[in-house]
Order: structure tokens, then sequence, then C-alpha cells
């Protein structure tokens, strides 16, 4: 890797600053002479990231870089370089992507600790979903979600007795609400950001900063920290995250509210893991309700459901930070160079046991 010719005093990729609830998101700011590099590696005209791919070119530097110079903790670029030379820390928009070791995990908990940050974590757990899924993901929970901050969890589901009542660490608290239960497994999954806007403009959005959404058949098994807080952060699809765009799975059909056109999105987000600041979680959330609604009224259902929606929300609303597949990894793929440590792993996939 070589140095930024144009851009001597490029401060590493170490966790931004983290914007105040509700704020947008940081920048662009400085460093205008990266605009150009950012498109030609990771833009619309690549449409994806290039993971273990060396490269040796201005655009390399790019890529490892935020605009949003001025928020990074100052520190000589090749030193990012060293730690993680095979991935893309940086999309074409100037938000980060998340990798382990392309962060320093004890500033970002020094900062959200001064912040007086609570961080809420839903997740919905309906029917057989409960007995099958949700103790590992609470107990996990305890041991990896952001440990040493204040964390509110908000289960929903529609037999709030049936939650298990786990011991909780200083600072955190349990919440369950109940939500009806639907008939089909994909309005449950739909339904979610209903339920989830109501929430978020309620208690939920009263007592915390940040929020994750999260499927519940799955567990952490690695350090979840406030690395991952931002104003929206999108999460990078464990099985598509290198695939070229053409063969992302968006919904396709111009007649659904989801639908993106030929060459359009940027990568394919994971449904079972977003966040973000209770605002930008209202639009979104807002955005796919609407989408959903729109869709049922004219007799179509996008191909994945509110993970359609979500595609493109943040196709249309870039997220201010993107976590790599590290953060939501799918263990039936095996090991990577680029997957370091993974900190929430699918559970496996037992569809005809929790589905009706
Ligand atoms: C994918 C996405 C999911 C969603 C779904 C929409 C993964 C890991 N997740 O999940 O985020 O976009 O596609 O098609 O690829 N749930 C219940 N009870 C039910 C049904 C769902 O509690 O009867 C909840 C539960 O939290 C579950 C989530 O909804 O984890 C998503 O449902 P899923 O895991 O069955 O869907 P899946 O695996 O196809």
């Amino acid at each position: 890797m070589v140095p930024c010719s144009m851009c001597p005093s490029i401060p590493a990729l170490l966790p931004p600053t983290l914007a105040e609830p509700g704020s947008p998101p940081k920048g662009p700011a400085g460093c205008t002479s990266l605009d150009l590099p950012f498109v030609l590696v990771l833009g619309q005209g690549l449409g994806m990231p290039h993971l273990g791919v060396p490269r040796a070119q201005h655009g390399e530097m790019a890529v490892s870089i935020t605009k949003w110079v001025d928020k990074w903790t100052p520190s000589p670029i090749p030193a990012l370089a060293r730690a993680r030379p095979e991935v893309l820390t940086c999309t074409s928009w100037g938000a980060p992507i998340i990798w382990d070791g392309t962060f320093d995990p004890d500033v970002a908990q020094q900062e959200a600790i001064q912040q007086n940050l609570t961080i809420g974590l839903t997740v919905f757990a309906v029917g057989r979903y409960l007995e099958k899924y949700l103790a590992r993901f609470l107990e996990t929970a305890e041991q990896y979600f952001m440990v040493g901050q204040r964390v509110v969890y908000y289960v929903f589901t529609e037999r709030p007795a049936a939650v298990p009542r786990l011991p909780l660490g200083p600072g955190r608290q349990l919440r369950v609400e109940r939500v009806l239960r639907e008939r089909r497994w994909q309005d449950v999954s739909m339904e979610r950001m209903g339920t989830l806007h109501a929430a978020l403009g309620g208690r939920l959005g009263r007592e915390a900063h940040f929020v994750f959404c999260l499927d519940v058949d799955q567990y952490f098994s690695g350090a979840f920290g406030p690395e991952t807080l931002a104003d929206s952060v999108a999460q990078l699809h464990a099985w598509h995250y290198h695939w070229p765009r053409r063969l992302l799975p968006y919904e396709s059909d111009p007649r659904s509210a989801a639908a993106l056109a030929p060459g359009e999105g940027d990568f394919y987000y994971h449904a079972a893991l977003f966040g973000g600041s209770v605002a930008a979680l209202r639009r979104l959330t807002a955005h796919c309700m609407r989408g959903q609604r729109q869709d049922r009224a004219l007799g179509l259902e996008a191909r994945w459901h509110d993970e359609s929606h979500l595609n493109k929300f943040f196709w249309l609303h870039k997220p201010a930070k993107v976590l790599s597949p590290e953060f939501c990894w799918c263990p039936e793929l095996g090991q990577r160079a680029e997957i370091r440590r993974p900190r929430l792993l699918w559970a496996p996939k037992e569809y005809t046991l929790v589905r009706d």
C-alpha cells in the first residue's frame, strides 16, 4: 500500500465520535480529493466491494478511510493498512465498514461511557421461535452485547409469561411486550416493522439513544460493542457480500415499493440486524411499513419480505455505518481469511420445526 499523495495526513480508521441521538450523520468534511477514488473503487460503476483483492494504487488508500476525516482519531494510515490489508473498510459514500482490527474497541467503549448512553436491543420471539432460540440469544447477549454499557432488551412475543427470566448484569433490563401472533411466518417477519415503529415512538424511544433490531435465531459469539453505533447501521449479508451486484436478490418487480432497478443497489443488507438512533430507525421502520402496506394493497409481497424493503430504504438513505459479515456470520459458510472474529452467528435454520 502506498500513502495517498494528495492527502498526506489521513487519519487511520478508528471509531468516529458518536453522533448525538437523532442527529444526522456527520460529514462529509475535508479531503475532497478522496471522492474520485471512492467512486472508482467501490462506487456505482462497479457496485461491489472487492474483498481480498490486493491493490497498490491511489484507490486502495481511499477505501480504507472515511470522508469524515475530522471524526477519526489521528494515526498513520500504514498501521491500518498493515492491520487489515485484505479488506475494504469504507463505502463509496464514505461510511466506514467495520471489520475486526479496523477500530479500537477501548476508544469506542470510553466514548460511549462518557456519553452515558442507553442502548436498546429488540428481538421478536413469536410461536416456536421462543422456545427454540430466545434463551440462548439472551444469554449470549449478556456475555457479549454492549458489555459495560446500559442496555435495555425489548422482547416482543405473544406469550410474555414464557419468556425466560435470566439474571441480568448491572445496568441491564429486560422488557417484554405483547404482540399478536400472525398466521403466516412472513407476516410475523414483516409486521415487526410496524411494531418497532410504534415502540420507538413510545417507551423504547424515550429510554434508548441507539437501538439494534435483531432476528432471534442467532447467538452472540464475540464482543459486540459501541464501535457498531452510528445514526444508521446496516449489516452486510454473509451469503452475498462478495456477489456481483447483478446477482443480488433485490426485489425486481417494478410494481413493488421495494423494487430496485437494474444497476441500483450498493450492497445486499441483512434484515437480521440493523440499528441506529431512534429518529433514524423511526424513518426506516416507517418506510418499510409503508412499502409493505402499498404492496399488500396491490396483492404483492416482496421477494424477501421486510428485507427487500430494508434494502430499498438503505439504497435511498445510505447507512452511516456498515458492519462486515463478521458481525452476523453464517457458520455454514466455513472459514474465510477476512472473517477473523465473528460476533454473532446464525443458529441452524430449522424451518420445519419452527414454522407452521
Ligand atoms: C430472513 C432474514 C430475516 C427476514 C426474513 C424475511 C436471515 C437470517 N434473516 O430470515 O431478517 O428478513 O428473511 O423473509 O436471513 N419470527 C418469529 N416467529 C415466526 C417467524 C419469524 O419470531 O413465526 C421472527 C424471529 O425473530 C425470526 C425473524 O422473525 O428470527 C425472521 O424470521 P425467520 O428467521 O424465519 O426468517 P429467515 O430465516 O428467512
